[in-house]
């Protein structure tokens, strides 16, 4: 008693500027009255316990010592201290949104899955779209792969198909799987590059493992740098197997088209929305959702007997090989759309937990040997990751619209509360009147195809597994002129920053056995002589090239889901600009204006017009097409402004339409435009400008930069 009192009489005895101790005294709290209006507004601990002062620590004194005894405050800090869970190993960077599956099409003759045979039933779904070797906090927009994982709320437990957005993959072997994502991530010892494969370790291990030469193709394309999640395509992956009712199986491989086309950016662009909006495809889905533009994909299957399986010239259990479509059509059976985005970023996109074994009555796993892995490695790193066996019970990973139970009991954060001695089984305390618990169904639980076995333990790579250049080759082969080109730069950019040089000739070496003229034109780029080509584990098949793997061939004439950006200077036009934002709005695009500063412009007509971004925040690059509107004053007052220069001139160099006023002329001279069928003068009509914006100006490019 004494002592508080000494304690109070110290604190009081302090110069009255250090005597306030009514918590908004200092002011904190601004203008509003931050207390509760009723018992259940309450602010508590995480036991329930009403706080009373949220802005002040328990100390001895106005200027004393904290107190131990401080269990709000201890809580709070304590609880901050662990906010932050192990990020996913890999995959760590993603955005999520939650949706629904419908399916339109029944496999009812191939499958038993309800999933796959209830047309017009709709299927709660939660898809988290991801880079893989950045951290959490990494940019949006490196050359990189893109996880596309589906959890799939089904009545008979939850499926996860967790795929990519490519095809195929780098190994073809589970074992391997560490030794790449080491390689690819940042080097062990310097801790950089983050997000990036153009460095010595990925080349290095890629070179000698000419396995991954297909993915090697893919990623280097204008595949790797994608315009939006919502224009991405994806896979599966791993071949699966589909179960029908009397047990007969049928290989299958999953396939994700986006509805609004493939897109992909430029690498300059994507550099630079690296440093203009480092979060550019999260607030892409997270505002298109929220503008009611929901994304939306076709489900489709490529399905094949063992007997078409054993006709191909390659083996479909290895994950370095594609089935073209042109062999196998793919069936188109059902639609997945996401319109809602999650309330809690933590609760839902962190603590998502997708397993490759989260599999449905009716699907069932082949031999994949890099299958085969993930079913261990994805249960297995929820543990580190998640804390606990019961990373079932999160919200977000609860099997929905089915029940679950068992035996499974207890353990760190069992959130349940399992009513019953019935926690082993056979039991017989039905007997006695108690509950005694689930049980199995024999016909309608999940039951794996009886695949004849045989052969020695081993560890060898099958022969089938033995080619790693025909489908490289295909693909390559298979791309247009500028999309040959752009893959070719990839490759020439990411060797350039590979300081061994034995790492890139080994790799030329590989790229020979892919095609000689891609080879030659990297070594050209480099400025490095070809070596021989490297020994082939096999002999090439030639196989028909595949249009259904090209990206400018899919690229769909449309401003449906894009950006149009209007940057307007003073004194401009507001019937133009108006016009202009009617006819882009009509064509399906939303629409940004732009100014040099954010409260806006005044108009010719003396209105004024706000802007939705500032120019030097809200560079071209994040729009698909531009147009620049000022009178003659405001144009002199853009062309005067480096960022409104470098607004025209990155959208030129990126391949974008222009639109402009005649009075923007000296802009676009300063930023080295030329006249080409993208660069259109607005007139009454914006049809032309429209129907430019919704594409790429592709022939403008070889009069932009050398293609390799
Ligand atoms: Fe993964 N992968 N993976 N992967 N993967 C993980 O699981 C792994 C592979 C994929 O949004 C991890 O929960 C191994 C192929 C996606 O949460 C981990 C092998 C494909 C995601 C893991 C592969 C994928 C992951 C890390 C080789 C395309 C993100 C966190 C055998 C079909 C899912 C986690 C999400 C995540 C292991 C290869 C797709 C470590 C061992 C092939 C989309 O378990």
């Amino acid at each position: 008693m004494r002592r508080d009192s000494q304690f109070q009489n110290r604190g009081d005895a302090m110069p009255t500027s250090n005597k306030p101790s009514r918590p908004d005294a200092l002011g904190n709290g601004g203008e509003l009255h931050q207390v509760a209006s009723s018992p259940d507004s309450r602010l508590t601990t995480n036991h329930g316990v009403p706080v009373s002062d949220n802005q002040n620590s328990l100390k001895a004194g106005t200027r004393g010592p904290t107190l131990l005894e401080d269990f709000v405050l201890r809580e709070k800090i304590q609880h901050f201290d662990h906010e932050r869970i192990p990020e996913r190993i890999v995959h760590a960077r993603g955005s999520a949104a939650h949706g629904y599956f419908e399916l339109t099409h029944s496999l009812e003759e191939f499958s038993r899955a309800k999933i796959l045979t209830e047309t017009g039933r709709k299927t709660e779904v939660f898809c988290r779209i991801s880079t893989v070797a950045g951290g959490a906090g990494s940019v949006d927009t490196p050359r990189d792969v893109r996880g596309f994982a589906v959890k799939f709320y089904t009545s008979e437990g939850n499926w996860d198909l967790v795929g990519n957005d490519i095809p195929v993959f780098f190994i073809q072997d589970a074992i391997k799987f560490p030794d790449l994502i080491h390689a690819v991530k940042m080097e062990a010892d310097k801790g950089y590059p983050q997000a990036a494969s153009a460095h010595d370790t990925f080349w290095d291990f890629i070179g000698l493992m000419p396995e991954t030469t297909h993915m090697i193709m893919w990623v280097m394309s204008d595949r790797g740098i994608p315009r939006s999640l919502r224009m991405i395509e994806g896979f599966g992956v791993n071949t699966f197997r589909l179960l029908n009712d009397v047990g007969e199986a049928t290989f299958v491989k999953f396939h994700w088209r986006p509805k609004l086309g493939l897109q992909s950016t430029c690498w300059d662009e994507a550099v630079k929305i690296a440093g203009a909006d480092p979060d550019y495809h999260r607030r892409d889905l997270h505002e298109a959702i929220e503008a009611g533009a929901f994304p939306e994909w076709e489900f489709g299957v490529q399905l094949l007997s063992q007997e078409q399986a054993d006709a191909l010239p390659f083996d479909i259990l290895d994950a370095t090989k594609l089935i073209p479509e042109e062999l196998v059509p793919l069936r188109i059976i059902g639609r997945m759309v996401l319109n809602r985005n999650p309330v809690n970023f933590f609760a839902e996109t962190e603590q998502v937990a997708f397993l490759p074994t989260n599999m449905p009555p009716g699907i069932d796993f082949s031999d994949d040997p890099l299958l085969q892995g993930r079913l261990f490695s994805y249960q297995d790193t929820q543990l580190s990751r998640l804390g606990s066996v019961n990373f079932h019970q999160i919200p977000i990973n609860r099997a929905k619209g089915c029940p679950f139970q068992n035996m499974q009991r207890d353990g760190h954060m069992q959130m349940a509360v399992p009513e019953g001695r019935a926690n082993y089984e056979p039991n017989s305390l039905a007997l006695a009147g108690e509950e005694g618990g689930p049980r199995v169904d024999p016909a309608g639980g999940f039951r794996s195809f009886e695949a004849p076995m045989e052969g020695a333990k081993v560890r060898l790579r099958a022969e089938s597994f033995a080619d790693h250049y025909s489908q490289a080759r295909m693909f390559f082969r298979s791309q247009n002129p500028t999309e040959q080109a752009h893959l070719i730069a990839a490759i020439v950019f990411e060797l350039s920053k590979v300081s061994l040089a034995h790492v890139r000739e080994r790799m030329l070496g590989n790229l020979r056995n892919v095609d000689e003229d891609l080879a030659t034109r990297v070594a050209s780029g480099l400025h490095q002589e070809l070596p021989k080509a490297s020994a082939k584990t096999a002999p090439l098949i030639e196989m028909p090239l595949s249009p259904a793997i090209t990206l400018i061939g899919k690229y769909p004439a449309s401003l449906q889901g894009r950006a149009v950006g209007i940057l307007v200077g003073e004194g401009a036009d507001g019937a133009v600009v108006e016009g202009l934002r009617k006819s882009a709005k009509a064509a399906g695009a939303s629409v940004k204006i732009v100014a040099q500063k954010l409260g806006g412009v005044t108009l010719k007509q003396g209105k004024a017009m706000r802007a939705d971004g500032q120019l030097a925040g809200t560079p071209s690059v994040i729009f698909d097409a531009v147009a620049v509107v000022a009178s003659d004053k405001g144009a002199a007052l853009l062309a005067a402004d480096g960022a409104a220069v470098d607004f025209v001139k990155d959208a030129f160099g990126h391949l974008k339409a222009i639109g402009f006023t005649k009075t923007i002329l000296p802009l676009l001279e300063k930023a080295g435009v030329v006249a080409d069928g993208g660069v259109l003068e607005l007139g009454s009509d914006h049809g032309a400008f429209i129907d430019a914006a919704a594409t790429r100006q592709w022939d403008r490019e070889p009069t932009l930069r050398p293609l390799p």
